[in-house]
């Protein structure tokens, strides 16, 4: 005891302990202080931020330490709710940019000339998981993008699925409540695997288009870069005339769609939950901006009419290739935010954010969020200032009464906070300017009904299903045989197959032959008279749409000590100039001796790279390395994943016991390739624009579906 109050004793100067550090006894020099003086949330400077305040050097915490107590009761209260849905998301800052005007449909400034830039910020986010889940769920992903345009913010709050699985608002907390985890158990967390979310599934057939969706590919996006954005709804231009087109929103992802397979996505959840995060992040901070092009459906009434289904229907797309998308302009992601809080947690977005020439649809989906947003920010963000935000401001001049409230940080300046006054002060309405709905006209009885238009559940499930590859038909079959082996209730996932059976039967058959359902279901009956068979739309298949090239891709590369460093060299400088980048991967992570002696810099130790990371692999081991490498069964995990995900594998001599240990020697492909020179090299890049060898996949084992 005499001991370490001596010791502290030693400390009574204060203003030393900011240039001394303990560490056993010994005394160091630290870095002095920086210029900034550190202070309280008062402004008070603060003269050492390391020890309480005591009455005497081991005695009792003092209350009056204004400082302690200051910095304790902020951390308290550093959290807010996280969102109740789409809880777990990543942002960035960047802009859109308008192709020419758009003046004969909307009056809608940023669309008026051509080459405007309107500031954007953009969320990406999964649905059902919490604030800290992993990327890789099997989720729809949010796709909100915030335009600050010069007549108030427009929001355009979407996802990466153009359909949705409920028709009204007044179902979405039912339909959330059973697909977040079940209420006594509280698991399972960020998975739609679960009695709760098919029990509502099979009761609401309306949902089957969505399904197909959902069970798709199009659920586990390999990058937020390789993902499309829709409006969903159908919204409306009104030009300067007053006249209406209806339009849908799509956001075409220039580096083309790509997805992961779910056994990937399960390795990716453990070996990097911040997948989708890291790449956002890393493609942005390395100047690598990703970009999407606005492309819209635009319509009127007359092909509203004819049109097979209701346009006010969430449930339904327009295919493209009966209405072509026309290109209008261009969002580009340029920065990340400052600060992950203040921005992309702090960002409301509201439906019910639109511009002068923008207008809603009658879609009751819609309706009911144009509530919601609002209402929901109120308890995220603790009151009704959330607009003072820097993140959530407008950037346009603006002028209102509204005043006071929790956290207001700008009140009306003058005598007058109210209009009309005699004073002549404030700001006025303005006839010119101003929001003008469209003046549609509504009539009808007053009743809780859906209109008969919005019955058809099946037909446009099944057309999404024909226009999947074989492959992608398979994954859509094994995904929902999983999902439902998870349902442990028998009669929900009968129920299920009763409704597959309306959609297609050899998808029906094939997943009732996996879970093992002795007996057939019936056919579900709602509504099924109403299905009709419509014609693929090849549009609705990402490999079908695949980018045909590597940008933005990332080859993973295996080396050793003993690494060819020319070829290692040569690989990468023609990945880079292909567009994509490269990872080193190796058996230790400070790095591995090339055969001409260079120490060759490594970005993840083998244990913490498997190949479920990167789109292709190269394996390039020095003979003088590869028996450390064979001794790891994470070298064996990275090749047999590698070949098992049907990626591009490219390998040197000295690699060739790898493929005996990952037990694929006998099945080596068109998609393996040995660089026995640095002329192989091209060959293999090329190779690498069709991202994956698909034909290899139904010669793998069934579990890398
Ligand atoms: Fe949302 N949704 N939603 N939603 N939604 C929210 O708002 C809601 C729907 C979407 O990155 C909440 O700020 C209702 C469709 C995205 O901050 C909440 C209905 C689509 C985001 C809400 C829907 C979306 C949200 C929760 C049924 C695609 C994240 C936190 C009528 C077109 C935005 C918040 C961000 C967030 C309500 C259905 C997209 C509660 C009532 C359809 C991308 O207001």
């Amino acid at each position: 005891m005499a001991k370490s109050t001596k010791r502290s004793d030693a400390s009574a100067s204060i203003h030393d302990q900011k240039l001394v550090r303990r560490e056993g006894g010994e005394l160091h020099q630290i870095a002095g202080p920086g210029d900034e003086t550190l202070t309280t949330a008062q402004g008070g400077p603060v003269l050492d931020d390391q020890n309480s305040l005591k009455a005497g050097a081991r005695g009792p915490t003092l209350l009056e330490d204004f400082h302690f107590r200051e910095k304790i009761f902020h951390f308290d209260h550093e959290r807010i709710p996280e969102r109740v849905v789409h809880a777990r998301g990543y942002a960035a800052h960047g802009f859109f940019e308008n192709y020419k005007s758009q003046a004969k449909y909307t009056r809608a400034d940023l669309f008026q000339r051509a080459g405007e830039r309107t500031p954007a910020f953009v969320r990406f986010s999964t649905v059902a998981g919490s604030k800290g889940s992993f990327d890789l769920a099997r989720d729809v992903r949010g796709f909100a993008v915030k335009l600050y345009t010069q007549e108030g913010n427009w929001d355009i709050v979407g996802n990466n699925i153009p359909v949705f699985f409920i028709q009204d608002a007044i179902k979405f907390p039912d339909l959330i409540h059973a697909v977040k985890e079940e209420p006594d158990s509280a698991f399972p967390q960020a998975q739609s695997a679960h009695d709760n979310f098919w029990d509502f599934i099979s009761l609401t057939p309306e949902s089957m288009h969505m399904i197909m969706w959902v069970m798709s590919d199009r659920a586990l996006p390999r990058s937020f870069r390789f993902m499309e954005g829709f409006g969903v709804h159908t919204f409306r231009l009104v030009n300067a005339k007053d006249e209406s087109t209806f339009i849908k929103f799509h956001w075409k992802p220039k580096l083309g769609l790509q997805s992961v397979l779910w056994n990937e996505a399960v390795k990716i959840n453990g070996a990097d939950p911040d997948f989708h995060r890291r790449d956002l992040w890393t493609a942005i901070q390395s100047g690598n901006y990703p970009e999407w092009e606005l492309q819209v459906q635009l319509f009127n009434q007359d092909f509203a009419d004819k049109f097979d289904f209701d346009v006010l229907d969430p449930t339904k797309i327009i295919p493209e290739e009966l209405l072509p998308p026309i290109p209008i302009g261009r969002l580009v992601l340029d920065r990340m935010p400052d600060n992950f809080f203040a921005e992309t947690e702090q960002v409301a977005f509201m439906t019910q954010n639109v511009p002068p020439g923008i207008d809603f649809s009658n879609d009751p989906l819609l309706q009911g969020r144009n509530f919601s947003y609002l209402d929901t920010q109120l308890k995220r963000l603790g009151g009704p200032n959330f607009t003072h935000l820097p993140i959530n401001a407008p950037k346009c001049p603006f002028a209102h009464f509204q005043q006071d409230g929790h956290m207001a940080m700008r009140n009306p300046v003058g005598r007058a906070n109210y209009q009309p006054n005699s004073f002549g002060l404030g700001p006025r309405e303005s006839v010119a300017k101003g929001f003008r709905s469209f003046a549609d006209i509504e009539d009808g009885a007053k009743r809780r009904l859906r209109p008969e238009s919005f019955a058809d559940h099946y037909s446009q499930a099944r057309q999404f299903f024909i226009s999947q590859t074989e492959g992608e038909q398979q994954h859509i079959a094994a995904a929902l045989t999983f999902e439902l082996s998870k349902v442990k209730t028998p009669v929900i996932r009968e129920r299920m197959v009763s409704h597959l059976l309306n959609i297609d039967e050899v998808l029906a058959g094939k997943v009732g032959e996996m879970l093992g359902l002795r007996k057939m279901p019936k056919p579900a009956d709602a509504a099924v008279a109403t299905r009709h068979d419509l014609e693929a739309s090849p549009a609705l298949s990402i490999v079908t749409n695949g980018p045909q090239h590597f940008e933005g891709r990332k080859l993973g590369i295996l080396v050793t000590d003993g690494v060819d460093a020319k070829l290692l060299n040569a690989l990468k400088a023609a990945v880079i100039k292909a567009g994509g980048s490269c990872a080193i991967v190796a058996p230790k992570v400070t790095g591995a001796e090339a055969d001409d002696g260079t120490l060759i810099e490594v970005d993840e130790m083998i244990d913490g790279g498997p190949s479920v990371l990167f789109d292709a692999v190269a394996l390039l081991p020095g003979e003088s390395g590869i028996s450390d490498l064979l001794a790891q069964s994470t070298a064996r995990d990275f090749v047999a994943d590698a070949f098992a995900h049907c990626k591009f594998i490219a390998y040197v001599e000295a690699a060739r016991p790898l493929f005996a240990k990952a037990g694929i020697e006998d099945s080596l492909d068109e998609g393996v390739v040995a660089l026995t020179a640095k002329k192989d090299i091209a060959g293999f890049v090329a190779m690498l624009a069709d991202l994956r060898l698909w034909t290899r996949e139904p010669k793998v084992k069934k579990s890398a579906a």
